[in-house]
């Protein structure tokens, strides 16, 4: 239970709340660090789901109650117009407050009790699953004219102007658009996007690693830098606007920007041809291209952490697991497999069991 499960919403703030407003975590099929670079993704929600509780106050204030943090941090406060960053959980509050005015939308302060069931620094998008959820929580109360995308790539600012994070638009565009067992192909430069679902041979396998990243870190910001700079030198707009013909010309960039360019060319080919498995059914061909997708992440991209290979390597070792990789942004996090039909819950439990008596450390299954 978390650790602030008994604090109800009426216990907190002392009157009910008016609206409860939910997002999902997601899962990224295929499609890594091609987001900031125009390109395409192929996200999917997961059952776990971060929540608000919210009720307009009538004043400036606002105060919010994080139960995952619990009764220790308490509720907290800030007045709107004065949000100031590094408050931690609370900067996704005050980003989502602050963006919103930015941007002209007007509403007064209100109380809000949030509960997340999406691991943070698992790679599957707790902290969108949190801002969409408070867009979607403030959108219901106020009634504000905030259509769906636009909500998405708000919540992308939070991120970027706020919290300090460089990230990409996928997730929030995936916990917001992202539902059921449809995976959501996005092509990030012109948000169009279109669900493909999963053809009916094959389900999703989830497993955290237990090592946590943070995107706000240094890491992540270096891979953002080499992308610009290889589109720089390569006089494209994007990686995005890269092409087969262009693998040769790579090789003339400083290491590592060659293979990070390479990456990129090659990982927005890969999600083009799963959802072309997908659309038609080819299970063969998926595994391949999620096995290709992994080790360019870990070798060109240098984003994977031994304990993520320990995990995709024991997925490959599973006879009904068609493919796996490092899904989300890296440094740790998760892996997401592809398995047969009806064989998830037993080939996840199995990679668990396996990687924790040889790594010491505890997998999660997330899904099935
Ligand atoms: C993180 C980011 F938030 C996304 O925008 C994306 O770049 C991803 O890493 C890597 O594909 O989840």
């Amino acid at each position: 239970m978390d650790a602030g499960a008994a604090a109800t919403f009426e216990k907190l703030f002392g009157h009910p709340a008016r609206v409860v407003a939910r997002a999902p975590g997601r899962v990224n099929l295929i499609g890594e660090h091609t987001d900031y670079n125009g390109g395409f993704v192929l996200p999917m929600a997961i059952p776990q789901y971060t929540q608000v509780e919210l009720r307009p106050r009538g004043d400036r204030t606002v105060r919010a109650f994080s139960t995952n943090v619990g009764e220790q941090a308490g509720v907290q406060e800030f007045v709107l117009g004065q949000e100031t960053p590094g408050r931690g959980w609370l900067d996704y509050v005050q980003g989502v407050t602050l963006v919103l005015r930015r941007e002209g939308f007007t509403f007064e302060g209100f109380d809000v009790r949030i509960t997340s069931q999406v691991p943070v620094g698992s790679g599957l998008s707790s902290s969108a699953a949190l801002d969409v959820c408070l867009l979607r929580g403030l959108r219901e109360a106020f009634s504000l004219p905030l259509e769906d995308v636009r909500l998405a790539v708000l919540g992308q600012k939070v991120e970027n102007d706020f919290v300090g994070a460089p990230v990409g638009v996928m997730d929030p565009m995936a916990c917001h658009l992202a539902d059921g067992g449809a995976a959501l192909f996005l092509d990030t430069r012109s948000l169009s996007y279109e669900r493909v679902p999963l053809p009916a041979g094959v389900e999703p396998v989830v497993i955290n690693s237990g090592v946590a990243h943070n995107h706000a870190a240094g890491d992540y910001r270096t891979r953002r830098a080499e992308c610009e700079r290889a589109a720089e030198l390569l006089g494209v707009p994007q990686l995005r606007d890269l092409t087969e013909a262009d693998l040769p010309r790579l090789n003339a960039l400083p290491d590592p920007l060659g293979r990070r360019a390479r990456h990129v060319l090659t990982e927005d080919a890969r999600v083009l041809a799963t959802v072309e498995a997908l659309r038609t059914g080819d299970l063969a061909a998926l595994g391949p291209l999620m096995y290709a997708s992994h080790a360019s992440q870990r070798d060109d991209y240098q984003v994977s952490v031994p304990e993520i290979d320990m995990l995709v390597e024991l997925a490959l070792n599973e006879k009904d697991v068609l493919g796996a990789r490092l899904t989300g942004g890296g440094f740790g996090g998760s892996i997401v497999a592809l398995a047969r039909t009806g064989t998830g819950a037993s080939v996840a439990q199995r990679i668990a069991q396996a990687y924790s008596k040889r790594s010491g450390r505890t997998a999660t299954v997330l899904v099935p």
